[in-house]
């Protein structure tokens, strides 16, 4: 065991990567805007710096710990460096704290009353940029932005699409999509995971609250919500609940409190999903056709395979998302069995991801002009209309979902974690795979299942930037797999751009075992137990696979 001397006090460290995470561990906060554990080391922010006993000042996050090192933390050297630089930033900010989306929840904000300023003595620079909302998922406002890389390090090194970069320099320099375009205008896949490391309100969600208010107080409307398997675990967070403790009955009392009709479940669809995607599975394998399968509930990863590597379109299963099939079967078939018209029923969704919000405006997912999803809230957004309501969480009374789309197996509910999606298909099949990390890349979880005298391989991945070393793998002929489920962020939906924030690697953890621990207390495991859906093909679809169940449930992506 190594140790060195913090403030004064001896301290021991193993194999920490950078004195951060020593100080850190050794219940020290220093301030950061750059850096994160799972993000290379920029060491641009100035915001961590140390000083050793010789008065030499250096950058906690980019200096390896050495045994024997004395260093200190908060000297008055140190503060006042720290205050200028702050200072510095704000004169460069935007200051209107008020009426930013981002207040209460942003770094710059909390650094700079921890670090107690109480003016800022340089002049504030001239000029405002336009701000960039063409994307349906995120709003970039350069106005905000503090230049601190976050973004531009998770686009490419996490998610490896790398449309975000720096340009310009000195004063002038900012984060810019290629040649300054409009971020609908480059390759992005709208995951939000720039959005979810953004200290400031630079990057933030496209908003649907307002449409959704409309709705609320239309008298006209009927209006139902579908939450996705993940936000059950994580909405908590916002108000104070430990990362993946289950709060299912109080998401939907809170819904029902703020106006909401009905409230139902995702994981229904996804359980319907499961079965549709097992049924294409085993016609792809018999026919020796398409393989891999590649799941395709997640937009990002299917946009991304879309802008990125179209060769493997038709690998994409044909299934439409959980999110999708609840719209189309909501306006469908249900609408009419709740007595009302499909034209007055306002469907929004409640989901722990950005990409979702494209999806929704897909126009494969329109009738007549009318979307099948009506309105996504993330995870975050929800948590602001609790509050906005005047709703008390901790107060909320726990009610069970809406019948008949309230009632969901385990299949469906493990959607919301990498390795779900695909078990949730093979247990369709009747089998239970059992995941284990690739040898060559343990980012890699794959299974082998006997199936009829035939083995099938499985693998799933996590991350955008994982996926695509799978899918150079696939394109090299060094690896094959028959079934793959990709979720384009780390952890699967647990880990959305749309979930509260801090996402960090631990708070993922903990939202897994929630919803894995959740789904151990269900009765029904296998999506083909699910006795609504059992009705479902009886009374409306006829067999899974079938004309009507493709008409409804599957799409061809056009783009
Ligand atoms: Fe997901 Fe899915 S699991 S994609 O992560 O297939 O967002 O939670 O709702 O549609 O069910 C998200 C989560 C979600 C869909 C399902
Ligand atoms: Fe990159 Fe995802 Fe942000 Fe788009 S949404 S810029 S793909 S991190």
């Amino acid at each position: 065991e190594k140790t060195m001397k913090i403030n004064g006090k001896q301290v021991s460290f193993t194999d920490e990567a950078n004195l951060l995470e020593v100080i850190r561990k050794a219940g020290i906060e220093l301030p950061t805007f750059c850096y994160h554990s799972e993000l290379s080391v920029y060491g641009a922010c100035r915001m961590c710096l140390v000083e050793d006993d010789n008065g030499r000042i250096m950058a906690a996050c980019s200096t390896p710990p050495r045994p024997g090192m004395s260093i200190r933390t908060h000297t008055e050297r140190l503060i006042r460096q720290r205050r200028v630089t702050l200072e510095l930033l704000l004169a460069n900010h935007d200051r209107e704290c008020t009426t930013c989306v981002k207040s209460g929840n942003c770094r710059l904000q909390e650094l700079a009353n921890i670090l107690g300023i109480g003016e800022i003595r340089f002049g504030q620079k001239n000029g405002r940029l336009p701000i960039d909302d063409s994307s349906p998922a995120i709003v970039r406002d350069p106005n905000k932005c503090i230049l601190c890389g976050d973004c531009v390090r998770m686009c490419e090194e996490v998610q490896g699409v790398g449309v975000l970069g720096f340009a310009y320099r000195g004063s002038n320099a900012k984060v810019v999509p290629p040649f300054n375009k409009n971020i609908s205008e480059v390759n992005c896949v709208d995951c939000g995971q720039c959005a979810a490391v953004c200290p400031t309100g630079a990057l933030t969600i496209a908003s649907h609250m307002e449409k959704v208010w409309s709705a609320l107080y239309d008298p006209q409307k009927t209006v139902v919500a579908q939450i996705a398997p993940a936000v059950r675990v994580s909405l908590g967070e916002e108000f104070g609940l430990k990362p993946g403790t289950p709060a299912t009955g109080k998401v939907v009392g809170a819904l029902k409190k703020i106006g909401f009709d009905k409230v139902f479940d995702t994981c229904f669809a996804a359980d319907v999903t499961a079965i549709e995607e097992s049924c294409e599975f085993l016609e792809r394998i018999s026919k020796n056709q398409r393989l891999p399968q590649f799941t395709s509930c997640c937009p990002a990863w299917v946009k991304y395979v879309e802008l990125h590597y179209p060769q493997y379109k038709d690998n994409i299963s044909t299934c439409r998302s959980p999110q999708q099939m609840f719209g189309s079967l909501m306006k469908g078939i249900y609408a009419k069995a709740m007595g009302t018209d499909s034209e007055n029923i306002f469907v929004v969704s409640i989901m722990p991801c950005t990409a979702k919000k494209s999806e929704a405006k897909r126009e494969e997912f329109f009738k007549n002009g009318i979307p099948d999803v009506d309105a996504v809230l993330t995870t975050q957004e929800l948590a602001r209309m609790i509050r906005e309501a005047g709703v008390v969480f901790d107060e909320v009374e726990e009610m069970p979902f809406d019948m008949p789309l309230g009632f969901a197996t385990g299949g469906g509910v493990i959607f919301g974690g990498s390795k779900g999606v695909a078990t949730a298909v093979m247990r369709v099949i009747g089998k239970e795979p059992d995941f284990k990390a690739d040898k060559d890349n343990p980012n890699i979880k794959t299974a082998e299942i006997d199936y009829n005298a035939r083995k099938i391989k499985v693998a799933t991945v996590s991350g955008l930037g994982n996926a695509k070393k799978l899918l150079e793998d696939l394109r090299a002929g060094n690896k094959y797999y028959d079934l793959i489920e990709v979720m384009a962020c780390s952890g699967g939906c647990i880990g959305g751009g749309g979930q509260p924030q801090p996402n960090s690697n631990n708070i993922r953890k903990s939202r897994k075992q929630g919803l894995f621990g959740h789904e151990k207390l269900m009765q029904l495991k296998s999506p083909i137990e699910n006795p609504v859906i059992k009705d479902l093909y009886k009374d409306n679809l006829g067999e899974p696979g079938s004309a009507k169940a493709h008409a409804m449930l599957h799409t061809a992506y056009t783009n």
